[in-house]
């Protein structure tokens, strides 16, 4: 796909499509829950509806009618042990998950995904579930899919852990919460906290004493109706465009605004770009809001600690922004890039210097000096959809044309991408 060399404005409104993390967690917990769950402003993204393939054949009834889904089940007790295999696709989020949900169920399953699921490390999760007592089988002994679970009685665990990852924390709570026992997760750093808050939505009690996330065992979950914000980790992506781009103005509207997700804001912000949180609404557990984003002066900033899981997706799109700031940016802290889609240090520094970007890769992250003129080239997307959305905001400030090997890999988590941004686009 060709993207134009025009150098453009953007001007408009868009509406940001639901947020990737809390879509994957409605089909879940519904799943769970005996009764029907209903759930507006679900992603119709290809892994979130790997999620709603997986729970089907479990034999829970799921309808899809637009960005509305119902689900209606009898309960994890009651579900059907597929005869198929469970293919989680792309999505790192759907296989973790559901190994910790599956772990504490009666059912046997297989799970498969992709060929970047096959490299996605599993042992991360695998290793606190046996400790509950989890009968789990994975190639190279528990570290990567295929994965065979038999679902048997879980005991509640004390866990510290030892990586900074939502979905490590969030596989344990889901086999904590059908397992005996109270389950305690002590997190390196907070990560973010849509499985506790959707808990707490679905009627369980969890919580955090002293940083720590305290869970017991056998909470029934009530069904309810989930409102699913939009994803930030989407809006990153025109919110940076916004920014770099000349004479540009433009409206993010229905952001979710959860302060363990808000790490970009951040960093625009110290970099001092030109933007505004116009409003902030929590509608059940999950805060939303507008961002105003118009064309900025940047300057380089540190970004490590802390910070990195509050932004961990937005690290590629955070690259691009730092190559039209002055001065150095520097990220660290950052190693988990090396395990996502595909390796996202290095496919990051590749692509980007393949179009003239000063830019380099440490071992937890990377260093770029700014502000420089992109020129075009073809970016490689890896198959990795925040790759690709990176080189297609690219091409909105290149000096010549930005092609995209492979932009379908984007319906992974922004299906209407393209369309989207050929709405603002006015030059
Ligand atoms: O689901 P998947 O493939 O892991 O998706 C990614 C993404 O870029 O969309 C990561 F590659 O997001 C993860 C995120 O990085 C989604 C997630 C979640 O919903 O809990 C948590 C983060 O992963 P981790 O490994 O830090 O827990």
């Amino acid at each position: 796909m060709i993207q134009s060399s025009k150098k453009a404005s953007l001007k408009g409104i868009i509406t940001i499509p639901g947020d990737k993390s809390i879509s994957h967690r409605s089909i879940m917990f519904g799943a769970m829950a005996k009764g029907k769950t209903t759930v507006d402003g679900f992603l119709l993204g290809d892994d979130c509806l790997s999620t709603i393939s997986c729970f089907q054949k479990l034999g829970v009834k799921i309808d899809v009618n637009g960005n509305q889904v119902s689900i209606e089940s009898d309960g994890i007790k009651n579900w059907n042990e597929p005869q198929d295999i469970l293919n989680t696709g792309n999505s790192g989020t759907t296989t973790r998950l559901l190994l910790g949900i599956l772990a504490a169920s009666p059912i046997y399953a297989v799970m498969i995904g992709d060929d970047s699921i096959a490299k996605r490390p599993m042992k991360r999760v695998i290793d606190p579930l046996r400790q509950m007592g989890a009968q789990i089988l994975g190639r190279s002994g528990g570290q990567y899919t295929p994965l065979a679970v038999q679902g048997t009685t879980l005991q509640g665990i004390t866990y510290q852990m030892p990586v900074a990852s939502a979905q490590v924390k969030s596989a344990i709570l889901l086999a904590g919460l059908n397992s005996e026992g109270t389950t305690i997760v002590t997190e390196l750093e907070p990560t973010r906290d849509h499985t506790e808050r959707m808990m707490r939505q679905f009627g369980v009690q969890v919580e955090t004493i002293d940083g720590d996330i305290h869970l017991r065992g056998g909470q029934q979950l009530v069904s309810t109706h989930i409102d699913v914000p939009g994803d930030i980790s989407s809006a990153a992506f025109f919110l940076v465009a916004g920014a770099i781009t000349d004479n540009s103005d433009i409206m993010l509207k229905n952001v979710g605004l959860n302060p363990t997700r808000t790490g970009i804001i951040d960093v625009l912000s110290q970099m001092g770009a030109n933007l505004k949180v116009e409003e902030s609404i929590t509608n059940g557990e999950e805060p939303f809001g507008n961002i105003r984003i118009k064309s900025s002066e940047l300057k380089g900033i540190e970004i490590g600690g802390e910070l990195i899981p509050r932004l961990i997706d937005e690290l590629p799109i955070i690259a691009l922004l730092a190559t039209q700031a002055s001065g150095t940016t520097v990220i660290r802290d950052a190693a988990e890039l090396k395990v996502k889609e595909t390796d996202r240090i290095t496919a990051v520094v590749n692509e980007l210097k393949k179009l003239g970007a000063n830019i380099e890769a440490t071992d937890d992250g990377m260093i770029i000096k700014g502000p420089i003129q992109l020129n075009g080239g073809t970016v490689t997307s890896y198959g990795d959809h925040r790759i690709g959305m990176m080189g297609a905001i690219a091409s909105l400030i290149a000096s010549e044309p930005v092609e995209i090997d492979d932009p379908s890999c984007i319906s992974v988590s922004y299906p209407n991408f393209f369309e989207h941004l050929k709405n603002v686009k006015t030059t």
